[in-house]
Parts: C-alpha cells; structure tokens; sequence
C-alpha cells in the first residue's frame, strides 16, 4: 500500500477527485457533506491498474483547518496537489505547498482539477513552476475533470508511477504511529487512526504512549476496512485500544514500541526557511500529527533551541515546520539536531552550543555525540535516533564497543579517565600510605562517574579492585611507581594495541631496562626487542587480525592490519613465529597456523 495526502486549495476539487477515484466518501461528517466543504481529514481507498493499493488521506483546503491539513500529511511522504484548471493558484494551494516543502516531501503529481471548466494550460503551467522551487521539483501533471471523469486513466496511471519510485519502507525499525484520529466503537472501545510510517504492528503488541507509564495493548488491528493480525508499514491502520480510555490519547498523540523513543520538551533545530533572528517568540511546531506551541530561542544565523509546551517523541533528524497561526505564515522547515541539548546556563554557553549546532546537519553521528557526551548509555543514545551499531571508523577504535555494561565513551576520554584514575590512585597512595588501595566509590566520586562498573572497568593490571578498593596488584608485586607506569601504557595504548612507546616516552614514564624486566617478570608487560614493549594480553587479538588478511600474507600487509610501525612488526611476527601462531614461508610471506 502506498499514501498520499491531498493538497490545495479549498473547493478545487480535491475531495470530489478522491471521490471519483475510490467511490468512497471522504467527507465523512454530516456537516462536511450539508456544507459541501471538507473540515477535517478524509480517508479513503483504492485499487491502482498495477494492482497496488493507494490510501488518500484527504484534507481541507480552508485556511481556518489549515492545522488539520498538517495534521494529515506530516506523517505521510507523497503528496497529490490539486490545483483548479478555472481559478488557478490561490493562498492555500501556496501555503500548503510551502508547508509539503517544509516537511521536505519529495514525490508529489500535480492534478489539475475541474479542466471541464476551463483550459487547464495556465494554472497547469504555474502550479508546476511554483512545486519545482520546492522539495517536490518536477512533477508529473494530470488535467482531470472529477465531474466527467476525463484524466481519470490517467491519473491512475501516474499514480502507479509514483508509487514505483517511493523508498521501501523499513519494516524492522520501532512503530511511531501519530494518531490522527481517535473515536469509540461501540462494544469495541477506543480505536485509533493514523499511517504507519514504518515498522510493523501486531494484535497483542503492548505500546507506549508518549507522557504515560501506563502501557497500550492493542486488541485488533484494521487496515483498509479488514480486520489483520498484522500491519506492516506502509498503511493506514486503525488500532483498537479497548480497555483505553478514550480520554487517555487524541490527534497529535504517539503510539510507540516502548523504550525506543526519547520524550523531549527541549529540542535543537536547524530552520530552512526564515532566519532565527527574524523568527517571533512563539509559534507552533507541527511534527507528524502533532501541533505543539513552542518558544523559540535564536543561536546562530539558522539554529534555535524550541522549548515546547509539552513532551514529544522526538529524533535526531525528524523534520517538522513551524507555523505562526496568527499570520498564517509557515516559517519554514526545521531539522531536528538534538532532542537533549545541554542546559544553556552558563554566560557565552548560547554563543558555544551555536557554534556546535553549526556542525551538525541532523544525521545521526555516533562518534560525534560520544565527543560530545563523552559518556553515555547506548539505550539512551538509541531512544535519540542514533543507532550504536554504526560500522566503526576507519582506523579508528569500534566506538560503538561498550565499555562497561550499556555505557559507550569517547576513546578520547576514556583514555584521560584511564590516566586519571592512575593517579588518584598514586595520590591517594602517597596521602594514605597504610591503606591498601582507594576506595572504588571515593575513585567514581573523583571521577565524576555516573556508575561504579565504569570504575570498574578502568581498573587494568597493574591494579586491581581487593575488598572495595583499587592498589597495587599484591605485596611482591610490582613496586609501585613500576605498577603506575604500566597502567599509563594501557591508559594511553589500550585503543591501538600494536603501537608501542617510543624509547622517550618510556624514559618519560620512567620505564628504564630494570623496570621493564621487573614488568616483565610480572607479566604486566611484553618485551618484543629492547625498549619494545606491549601489553601483555594482544597477542591473541594480533592472531586474529592476521588471520582476517588473505594467506599468505607479507610483513607489510601485517603491518598495516595491526596500524603499527616496522618496529613492532618485525619481532611480533618472530615472537608469534616462535609460539608456533604463524609460520614463516621460503618467501618470507607467512601464514596463521590454525
Ligand atoms: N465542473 C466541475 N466541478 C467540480 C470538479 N471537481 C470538483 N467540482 C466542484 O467543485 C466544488 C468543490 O469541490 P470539492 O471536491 O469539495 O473541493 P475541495 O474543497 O478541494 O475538496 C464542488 O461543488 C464540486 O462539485 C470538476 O472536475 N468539474
Ligand atoms: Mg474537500
């Protein structure tokens, strides 16, 4: 099935066209039909030649139900604007399409309505001048006459095509269902209306409603007038809720696969449109089938923090538009940049968080928000719209590889952390030299560590946590400058693990020979060659990054897979030769003995 919201002007034959399409009545109250004007959204179904199914969501054209029009075709991705071949373009054909550009709609047809009445060639000409300054560009165009049914075939036809160019939808992400419409049935309940965007919907899935911890069940599912186990997006589906109050949910509320789905009241959007600065204090954000009043707080040139009247379920790169009711005005399109932006608290905080909002375009940046937020937890980062499975960056640590439990680091500071957990613990050790170590609490204080695994895991050989408190490793262990010396090398090269010390650094740290061969001895280090060193435990993952290279492979090819120098390689590969891991060729080529 594929959607498509109507768009135009009022009484320029939109509803008579969907009409004269399906056979079904899109207006579908008493008013609307005594009146002969569509007030609210219209729903209403067909059969394509292709044998597809296309579902209209039909809305009025009246600039006073310009909200319900929104309402309509926020969540639906196609558009079919409907001008009349007799009056042409008018406000409302002009300010829909402004708000279908804002919403960045990219697939549109333009029906020229009413073309018994008049040569449709000049509003034809206009209308498609004036989509192709937008998101929609070049459309396909269609004279129709909803009275005598000319163009019809035609039409059909071009909605056929349209359909073939629309993206798959992606049936395994989370349901974001915006209701558009909710009502009571009688012996069923409260049922819900909306277009499934994306995702897939079961009788029997428990949901979440946005701004309630109490969850949804859904108790049947229908989706073209048939009652389904199953909807998939794309399709427009009815929900029923029995056992849900009717008062608990209406238009502009959300249906949710629960804990996918941040709730945001304070968003960072890029505007396409009208520049921050001239933008009123209020003004109202329509996103999906929601209309939300926001204040409005300029940052830089095209970015503003929008502080809304209440919660959403927003995500990094949701597109929305802002409207000013009072002037009937569209701003323009906004681009959601961050749904949990940092307070702006601070003097100069509004003039720096600018500057970041400038180097952000709305799609999700793992390793950008781990800058950023330098720790997190990946639920909290995927309930943002930001996956943590990205591929990992070219040469680069796998930054979506958690450190401890769910949370993810930057690398960057992972590494500071590292470091600075060795030397409070010297620190501690040097004021409290008869205590056995620092207590892990007191470290996460310290460290400002929202979760004591995180401490946890910055605990490396030498050190190790005994009884609550992180010390040196044992009594006949290392001494302890030794202990701490060791611990900076993992600090520093736990995220490129073939990469040793130069001899400087290690003379730096105080890593002379003795030290070393009391490492060593230890175990806490790995001599390769005089003054190289590694950590004790890579040799195995040396193994397996050489077993990834096609066999036989060369000293170089070696080299660059383990992102090390000639320096390392040379001895590494003799160690792992003598260990019998690979074996040297008559070329000098090796392979992985498995
Ligand atoms: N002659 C003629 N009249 C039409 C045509 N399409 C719509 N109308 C009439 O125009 C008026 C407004 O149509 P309607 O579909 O309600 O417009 P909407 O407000 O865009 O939904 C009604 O009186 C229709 O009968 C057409 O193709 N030819
Ligand atoms: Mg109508």
């Amino acid at each position: 099935m594929f959607v498509v919201a109507t768009a135009g002007h009022v009484d320029h034959g939109k509803s008579t066209l969907v009409r004269a399409l399906t056979g079904m009545e899109p207006d579908r109250w008493a008013e609307e039909r005594r009146r002969g004007m569509t007030i609210d959204l219209g729903f209403a179904w067909t059969t394509l030649p292709s044998g597809g199914t296309v579902a209209f969501v039909d809305v009025p054209g009246h600039e006073r139900f310009v909200p319900n029009m929104l309402a309509g075709v926020g969540p639906v991705p196609a558009a079919l604007i409907v001008v009349a071949a007799d009056e042409g373009w008018m406000p409302q054909s002009a300010e829909h399409l402004a708000a279908l550009d804002a919403l960045g709609v990219a697939y549109g047809l333009l029906a020229v309505t009413r073309a018994d009445l008049a040569d449709p060639g000049p509003a034809t000409a206009r209308a498609r001048a004036e989509i192709a300054e937008t998101s929609l560009g070049a459309v396909p165009a269609v004279a129709v006459s909803g009275l005598t049914g000319a163009g019809l075939p035609q039409l059909r036809a071009a909605l056929d095509q349209l359909a073939a160019q629309l993206p798959a939808p992606v049936v395994d992400d989370p349901v974001r269902l915006w209701v558009d419409r909710s009502f009571t049935v009688r012996g069923s309940g409260t049922v819900v209306t909306g277009t499934l965007g994306a995702g897939r919907l079961r009788v029997g899935d428990e949901l979440e409603l946005a701004g309630d911890d109490e969850p949804v069940r859904v108790r049947g599912l229908h989706s073209l007038g048939e009652a389904r186990p199953e909807a998939a997006a794309v399709a427009r589906v009815a929900v029923n809720l029995r056992g849900t109050p009717r008062d608990r949910l209406g238009r502009g509320d959300a249906l949710l696969t629960p804990g996918r789905f941040h709730h945001t009241d304070v968003v960072d959007v890029r505007l396409a449109g009208d520049p921050a600065a001239d933008l009123p204090a209020t003004l109202t954000l329509h996103v999906g089938s929601a209309a939300v009043p926001v204040r409005v707080r300029p940052l830089g040139p095209d970015t503003v923090r929008l502080r809304l009247a209440r919660p959403l379920p927003l995500l990094v790169g949701d597109r929305a538009l802002l409207r000013d009711p009072g002037r009937h005005h569209v701003s323009g399109g906004v681009r959601v940049l961050d749904v949990a932006p940092p307070p702006l608290g601070r003097r100069g905080a509004a003039a720096a968080r600018a500057q970041v909002l400038a180097e952000l375009d709305g799609r999700p940046d793992l390793a950008g928000e781990l800058r950023r937020r330098r720790l997190i937890q990946s639920g909290a980062l995927i309930r943002m719209g930001v996956p943590t499975h990205a591929e990992p960056v070219q040469d680069g640590p796998a930054y979506a590889e958690p450190v401890a439990g769910d949370w993810l680091a930057d690398p960057a500071h992972w590494r500071r952390l590292g470091e600075q957990l060795t030397e409070e613990v010297a620190r501690h050790a040097r004021e409290h030299p008869l205590e056995a170590g620092m207590p892990v609490d007191a470290l996460r204080q310290r460290l400002a560590l929202p979760d004591r695994v995180l401490v946890e895991a910055l605990v490396r050989p030498p050190l190790r946590i005994h009884a609550g408190r992180v010390g040196a490793a044992s009594a006949n262990a290392l001494p302890e400058p030794v202990a701490l010396a060791v611990q900076r090398v993992r600090a520093e090269y736990g995220d490129r693990p073939f990469r040793a010390p130069e001899a400087d650094r290690l003379a730096d740290l105080g890593l002379g020979p003795r030290e070393i061969g009391a490492a060593v001895r230890a175990g806490a280090l790995l001599r390769l060659a005089d003054n190289v060193v590694l950590l004790p435990d890579v040799l195995d993952d040396a193994v397996r990054v050489l077993a990834g290279l096609p066999q036989p492979f060369t000293l170089s090819a070696a080299r660059q897979a383990l992102d090390t120098t000639r320096r390392v390689a040379v001895p590494l590969l003799e160690l792992l030769d003598r260990r019998g891991a690979t074996r040297r060729l008559p070329d000098d080529a090796r392979i992985v003995v498995t």
